[in-house]
């Protein structure tokens, strides 16, 4: 006979395996066939509108996550009381077992356009959890029960319990995983009217073997931020709110963010935490809907002099609202080179902010703009000790010959990027050695926006050299030679390779 406590933990852990086996299931059969889904489907659908209205107010965009963890912890309550009930009299615990996925099963193929087989996700979660239940039972480990039975139960229940979770947890995002992507497959693009796309110089790639493409390809591209899984977000499922220190609240839909005019522009993106040298930027065609047009709408008030953005995952980022309106090209990006967003890039819209560094401006799984000022907030990396403003300082890098690499002695192009974003590069200078600066070629840009290649041809003789490279941007600013680090604005100082010719 198992104690009251005893018996509550065995149902709830029948219970856990139950939901988590048929999350394991319902990737085969489809995300909608998951008990946990139908039945909050079948909530959501008949719940009244008053009361939807009231969920959305409270938890936003995450109500349909409120909705699940909800449901779960009603289920796990249901299933401690059944489990105390069950104490004296076992069989009850199989009854409410079969109760609860008699309910699953009725939600799963009332769903419109339901399989036949949406049962089996609930029919065989239900039958491991019978399973798990008899397998608890077959040990004693009520009052009387000697304390090494009481512990392998205690054991057996919690890592049971915990395994179901886990796995649980896992399937269920691979599912919603599988059903962004199939979301995301599915859109397509508003054109863009031709005198809105800047055109792309075909001279901007200089086509230099280990010289970064002018436009990097979105596989390439490099990737930065705090989500420990990538958020999972429907374009339907997607809005936007702005709001706070605004005269006038918008609410708008992904398909509604369609319709509004489009732009397309090239923007190189670059993170603060980029080393001298380093690879954290990238340049890439961006989609999207100017920041300005809707701030206009919203009619931020006075003193509203910062814009927060909010990611689905709570990330912020602080834009000084004077540069979203400052007649750049500030966007609410829906496309990258050519395609929706890739779900690592934002997924389904992203800010991008020509000009400022991603901390401070490039927010990915973009849901909310709240007008605010930098008086009253701190966004999420302001919080951890990094600078309110960011702006993009000049830098360049060289790309080719590799650094520490041994190109052949004889006529070599040398090559790299410089950029200093919405200021425009100017001129690039290269120091072999202790020799005197020589100008580089500039290769042509679409924008003062985008990096710009730079090229430098060299009688290289063999033996070891030292090459340095310094931009300048079009304010007659060059790049200081200054060493910083990146925390708190951004890192400082000149790149310099060595190679040794051959
Ligand atoms: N939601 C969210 N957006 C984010 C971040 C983040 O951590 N979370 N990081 C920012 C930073 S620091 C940078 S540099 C850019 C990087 O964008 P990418 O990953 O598309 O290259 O995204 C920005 N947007
Ligand atoms: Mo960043």
């Amino acid at each position: 006979m198992q104690t009251r406590r005893f018996g509550a933990l065995a149902v709830l852990t029948a219970a856990g395996v139950a939901l988590g086996v048929a999350e394991i299931v319902a990737i085969l059969t489809g995300a909608s066939t998951s008990p946990l889904v139908s039945v909050g489907g079948v909530v959501i659908d008949n719940v009244p509108a008053g009361v939807k209205e009231f969920a959305v107010q409270v938890f936003y965009t995450y109500d349909k996550l409120a909705l699940s963890v909800g449901t779960v912890v009603l289920l796990a309550v249901f299933a401690a009381i059944i489990g105390v009930l069950a104490a004296k009299r076992p069989y009850i615990g199989y009854i409410g077992i079969g109760v609860f996925a008699l309910v699953g099963i009725v939600a799963a193929l009332s769903r419109h356009n339901a399989p036949w087989y949406a049962f089996v996700p609930t029919l065989v979660g239900a039958a491991a959890g019978a399973g798990v239940l008899r397998w608890l039972s077959t040990h004693e480990a009520g009052d009387n029960a000697d304390p090494e039975q009481r512990r392998w139960f205690l054991r057996a229940a919690g890592y049971t319990l915990l395994g179901a979770a886990v796995a649980g947890f896992a399937s269920r995002w691979w599912s919603t995983r599988r059903s962004v992507e199939a979301d995301r497959a599915t859109i397509t693009l508003p054109s863009v009217p031709p005198n809105t796309v800047a055109p792309l110089p075909p001279e901007a790639d200089a086509n230099l073997p280990d010289l970064a493409p002018f436009v990097t390809p979105n596989k390439d591209f490099y990737l930065i931020d705090t989500a420990l899984v990538v958020p999972q977000l429907t374009s339907e499922d997607w809005q936007l709110r702005i709001h706070g220190r605004v005269e006038k609240e918008i609410t708008i839909s992904y398909q509604e963010l369609l319709r509004r005019p489009m732009i397309e522009r090239y923007i190189t993106l670059a993170c603060v935490s980029n080393e001298v040298g380093g690879g954290l930027i990238g340049n890439a065609k961006w989609q999207g809907v100017r920041v300005a047009d809707l701030l206009a709408e919203a009619r931020p008030k006075d003193g509203a002099d910062q814009v927060v953005s909010r990611s689905i995952d709570g990330f912020t980022a602080g834009t000084p609202t004077a540069v979203l309106t400052d007649g750049r090209d500030a966007m609410l990006a829906i496309a990258m080179n050519g395609e929706p967003l890739p779900i690592e890039h934002g997924f389904p819209v992203r800010m991008v902010v020509p000009g400022l560094y991603g901390y401070v401006s490039a927010t990915k799984w973009l849901v909310e703009l709240e007008l605010s000022s930098f008086a009253d907030f701190d966004a999420y990396w302001i919080k951890r000790g990094w600078a309110a403003k960011g702006p993009i300082k000049t830098e360049s890098r060289i790309d080719a010959p590799r650094d520490g690499g041994n190109p052949r002695a004889g006529e070599i192009t040398i090559g790299g990027v410089a950029w200093a974003q919405h200021r425009g590069i100017s001129k690039v200078e290269v120091q072999i050695d202790q020799g005197p600066w020589q100008e580089a070629t500039l290769l042509p840009v679409p924008s003062i926006d985008t990096w710009r290649q730079w090229t430098l041809k060299w009688s290289a003789t063999p033996g070891k050299h030292r090459l340095t490279v310094r931009a300048t941007d079009n304010g007659g600013e060059t790049q200081t030679n200054a060493v910083a680090p990146p925390d708190p604005d951004g890192a400082t100082g000149w790149h310099s390779i060595e190679v040794d010719v051959k």
